[in-house]
């Protein structure tokens, strides 16, 4: 294996987790597509589910693809262990589980992922888990949310889809004065572009549905574990929850995560051109977007994050009626849902992503019937805008 841990963060991207085939010398890593492995003697088989002997069991307890993925992952955020899982959705619940018991209270972003927050209302709840989504971008509230019983600081920054962003330090300070965990959704910054084990977070997860693979073709997440004690804390409860991750899943989503880097790169690029674009729009009523000097925690943006993203949202003249007509009229850019994929998606979250929540909670969240979320790819820049402008000129 290649010494990678004190080299840059594109050599990591290049060679994390990829182990030499010895069997054949594969360069690719090898898709152990095997639901079992065998053992050579039934007391091999007893040492190894006594945790006695190294090696594989069964694919839900662990795979050499899938642990090829979750090594690679683990090093770009300088974890000590990561989780891949078959779903971003079950990183989410499955960290839930693991942290969150009877009576237990979690404080988390208004403005999160919209199922991220439903699963805890409407599926927690039933458990006895008590809640509140509050506006974490002001650490101030996240304090007064806090109650002897927290047990999870849960925070996504930026936030989906206000591109509100969320002080990681200040609320890993806060979770940790109560004794609680942060839990920090770093899908939409992806490790190129911030770090949160860095600002003091414990436990990171990401949909790699989105950047991670960027190619719109996998649905996967992931968990990464800050300590051992941690990544001990998680790993029996996605066994035996079972939202495991398939081997030929792990092997798509380690061959999208090789080109992260300049597809981050040249998506950002994109993303600020637009955002100054959309700007100066006499039709665009507002735009949020970290890179932008109108976004009002620009400051925090510069501090905590190594570039603004790929992610804007943007409200025009005449409302969600306008926003429609955009979004009805985009050749460029595709109509659908997700994002961080290669090329360039736009959405109405208030009826889609976020559809979940009651239209009250949306409002107090920031998600406005008149927000357009766009999640800019690696198109060429200048068709993005010339596309975008021909669509504001409709309405
Ligand atoms: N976390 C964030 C920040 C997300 O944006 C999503 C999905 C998830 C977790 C869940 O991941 P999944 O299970 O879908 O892999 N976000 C979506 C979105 O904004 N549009 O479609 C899916």
């Amino acid at each position: 294996m290649k010494n990678i841990q004190n080299k840059g963060l594109e050599t990591k991207i290049t060679h994390s987790g990829a182990n030499p085939d010895k069997t054949y010398g594969s360069a690719a890593p090898p898709i152990y597509q095997s639901s079992t492995f065998s053992f050579e003697s039934a007391d091999q088989g007893a040492a190894r589910f006594a945790g006695q002997e190294a090696g594989y069991i069964y694919t839900r307890l662990g795979n050499p693809t899938i642990n090829a993925l979750e090594e690679a992952v683990a090093t770009l955020e300088n974890g000590c262990g990561a989780l891949a899982t078959a779903s971003g959705m079950a990183a989410v619940t499955t960290v839930y589980m693991a942290f969150l018991e009877q009576g237990a209270h979690m404080v988390g972003t208004d403005s999160v992922y919209g199922p991220s927050r439903v699963v805890i209302e409407k599926e927690f709840s039933r458990f006895g888990v008590e809640y509140d989504f509050v506006d974490t971008a002001d650490p101030e509230i996240v304090q007064q949310a806090m109650k002897p019983n927290t047990k999870m600081v849960y925070i996504e920054t930026p936030a989906n889809p206000t591109i509100k962003l969320t002080d990681i330090q200040a609320c890993a300070d806060i979770a940790h004065e109560h004794g609680a965990i942060l839990v920090v959704d770093n899908t939409f910054m992806t490790p190129v572009l911030q770090r949160p084990f860095e600002l003091g977070a414990d436990v990171i997860i990401h949909s790699m549905t989105k950047a991670l693979n960027g190619h719109t073709d996998v649905v996967a997440g992931i968990i990464i574990a800050k300590t051992e004690e941690l990544f001990n804390k998680i790993r029996p409860v996605l066994r035996s929850m079972g939202g495991t991750m398939d081997p030929h899943q792990s092997w798509l989503v380690l061959r999208g995560l090789r080109t992260l880097g300049m597809r981050v790169e040249k998506a950002q690029e994109n993303a600020i051109r637009l955002a100054e674009f959309l700007e100066q729009h006499p039709k665009v009523e507002w735009v949020r977007f970290p890179g932008l000097e109108s976004h009002p925690q620009h400051d925090l943006a510069r501090r905590q994050m190594d570039g603004p993203g790929f992610m804007i949202s943007f409200g025009v003249v005449g409302g969600a009626a306008a926003g429609k007509t955009i979004m009805d009229n985009v050749e460029v850019p595709t109509l659908a849902v997700s994002l961080g994929g290669y090329e360039s998606l736009i959405q109405h979250p208030a009826s889609m992503t976020h559809a979940g929540m009651s239209k009250t909670d949306q409002e107090k969240a920031g998600i406005s019937a008149g927000l357009v979320r766009l999640s800019v790819g690696c198109e060429t820049a200048e068709d993005l805008e010339t596309d975008l402008a021909r669509c504001l000129d409709l309405i």
